[in-house]
């Protein structure tokens, strides 16, 4: 094996956002690119020599170049052996475990996650550290700085490594492993769930369907629910991964997934149906006839978790990221638990999962997971819900009625306007801040507000702190509203908006969200002149 070291200079823009680097496909085959960003991956991790790393992806267009590139950068820089999915795939929450399975250093996954996919559309790569776990802020913080003063790369010489069959062949010294992307982790769920009580489910006339979006959770999903489980053929639909996921986005919401929401909505809806993203890790649960918040899906999955056997001993703790609604804290309080509220974006549990001070954790976004990982696992959330409706012989409203009676209920909505003018977005940000110590006793569309302010966060196990994380405005009668900028975009900027409120009514559970918003909705543009600033009258997404 032949060694080339490369010389390049730094390149702008490479600050990893919530969750890796993420940018246009075609910037990331621009020359020296990708090869910047890994060599200042190895720098900012302190170095490969000698290390085991995971490596996969979500299988979107250039995922395959990228492995090859990434293999042989690390042969070069004297990793010892890289364990790789078959094909260069692995879904994000299959190389969480796979990292930890195997007590890897690390690894490194390619994906921009539930942005579409294409020559033309999103790339990203993004690396976990020994835990399994997103890089916490100190580690791409590191790597970061390295991308500041890139001035060569290493990189071997040779030919594309075969990673289209099973076994292990070496580059170099370096030994490269191709494992079976699925089956580990097809044998992680049957130590968390009750098999035999989801097949009985499954054969009693229940009919679900999971759209897998023509992204990577379609092979993983037909091994567990179709072969596993004996769910019957066809259950998983868009089951085959496609380097663009068809030409849709590969995210799971009443938008993107709205031929599985109309269907679940017909008069011929199967009993529950779910969809996950581009790289697996998130989840929408649906209902015949009903749509479950992710945040009411987490508040469930918290109630009900001790169910399955793998939670039978129940939960440490439970977390969410901030803009998730407060209905976990409801059942947390109610069970007694302690109960985290951490910035947007999983790297931020890692600690508190691998202190013991949470099993579950989730956020608004379509994310639920527990410490059986250290990713967001979206085929994991259907496996428990499904294992929660065996066991309380319950349809998925029934489910959601009786939550509601027991804790009240959190209407809940995030209105999403994509692609805004980033100048504008952040100015009206900065607006909103210089205004936060003036805004409580103010009116907001006939609403009291009570306290304002921009969320920050102090790790409780390692002391770290994390700033400005989004702009709450809480309001009298329990009222929220929080603005966030988005870190996973790749154009202009996203602004996000969490609308949240809460009754004890039972005549009101019915309620459709966005009316029961509708004041909220009102005195959130009235706060932050949010129609002004984004020249939009209407968000582009609504979850
Ligand atoms: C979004 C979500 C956040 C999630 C992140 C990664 O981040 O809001 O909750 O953790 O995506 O999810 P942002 O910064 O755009 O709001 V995934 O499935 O794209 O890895
Ligand atoms: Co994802």
């Amino acid at each position: 094996m032949r060694k080339l070291t490369i010389e390049t200079s730094p390149i702008e823009g490479q600050k990893p956002g919530t969750s890796g680097l993420r940018k246009k496909t075609r910037t990331f085959m621009e020359p020296h690119y990708l090869e910047n960003f890994v060599q200042s991956i190895w720098e900012g991790i302190g170095g490969v020599t000698g290390k085991t790393l995971v490596l996969g992806g979500d299988g979107r267009y250039f995922n395959d170049r990228a492995a090859q590139v990434i293999l042989r950068m690390a042969a070069a820089s004297g990793a010892a052996r890289v364990i790789v999915g078959q094909g260069a795939l692995l879904s994000t929450p299959a190389a969480s475990h796979l990292i930890r399975l195997r007590g890897a250093d690390g690894g490194i996954i390619m994906s921009a996650s539930h942005n579409p996919g294409g020559i033309d559309e999103d790339f990203g790569v993004k690396y976990n550290t020994a835990n399994g776990g997103p890089a916490p802020e100190e580690v791409t913080g590191r790597i970061f700085e390295a991308t500041k003063r890139m001035a060569r790369y290493e990189i071997a010489e040779t030919q594309d490594i075969d990673l289209s069959s099973l076994g292990t062949v070496t580059l170099g010294d370096m030994a490269v492993e191709i494992v079976d992307p699925i089956s580990d982790y097809a044998d992680l769920m049957e130590t968390l769930f009750d098999f035999g009580a989801i097949r009985a489910l499954l054969s009693s006339g229940f009919e679900m369907r999971f759209d897998a979006m023509h992204a990577i959770t379609g092979p993983y999903a037909t091994e567990v629910l179709e072969r596993r489980l004996g769910a019957p053929e066809g259950t998983v639909i868009n089951a085959v991964p496609l380097p663009d996921f068809g030409g849709g986005h590969p995210d799971p919401n009443p938008i993107w997934a709205k031929p599985l929401v109309d269907l679940m909505m017909s008069a011929g809806a199967p009993d529950f149906a779910a969809a996950s993203d581009g790289d697996g890790d998130r989840n929408m649960i649906l209902g015949r006839n009903v749509y479950v918040t992710p945040s009411d899906s987490l508040a469930v999955l918290a109630a009900n978790a001790h169910l399955a056997p793998g939670y039978a001993g129940g939960l440490k703790g439970v977390a969410r990221s901030m803009p998730t609604s407060r209905a976990l804290d409801r059942v947390a309080k109610a069970r007694g638990l302690d109960c985290y509220e951490t910035p947007t974006g999983w790297k931020f549990f890692g600690n508190l999962l691998d202190a013991g001070r949470i099993t579950l954790c989730g956020e608004e976004s379509a994310g639920t997971g527990s410490d059986h990982v250290r990713e967001k696992d979206g085929l994991w959330a259907v496996l428990l819900w499904l294992n929660i409706l065996a066991s309380r012989g319950m349809s998925v409203a029934e489910l959601l009625e009786a939550h509601w009676a027991e804790f009240g209920r959190n209407f809940y909505s995030r209105h999403d306007y994509e692609a805004v003018d980033a100048g504008e977005a952040e100015a009206m940000m900065e607006r909103l801040r210089g205004r936060l110590g003036a805004l409580a006793g103010e009116r907001a569309a006939g609403r009291v507000i009570e306290a304002a302010d921009e969320f920050a966060y102090d790790d409780p196990v390692d002391g770290s702190h994390a700033a400005a994380q989004g702009i709450r405005v809480l309001l009298e009668g329990g009222g929220r509203i929080v603005y966030r900028l988005s870190g996973t975009g790749t154009v202009g900027a996203t602004l996000r908006v969490y609308l949240e409120d809460v009754t004890e009514d039972p005549a009101r559970f019915g309620e459709d969200p966005q009316e029961a918003l509708a004041q909220i909705i009102a005195a959130a543009d009235e706060i932050a002149g949010i129609a002004k600033s984004t020249g939009r009258d209407a968000p582009d997404v609504r979850t």
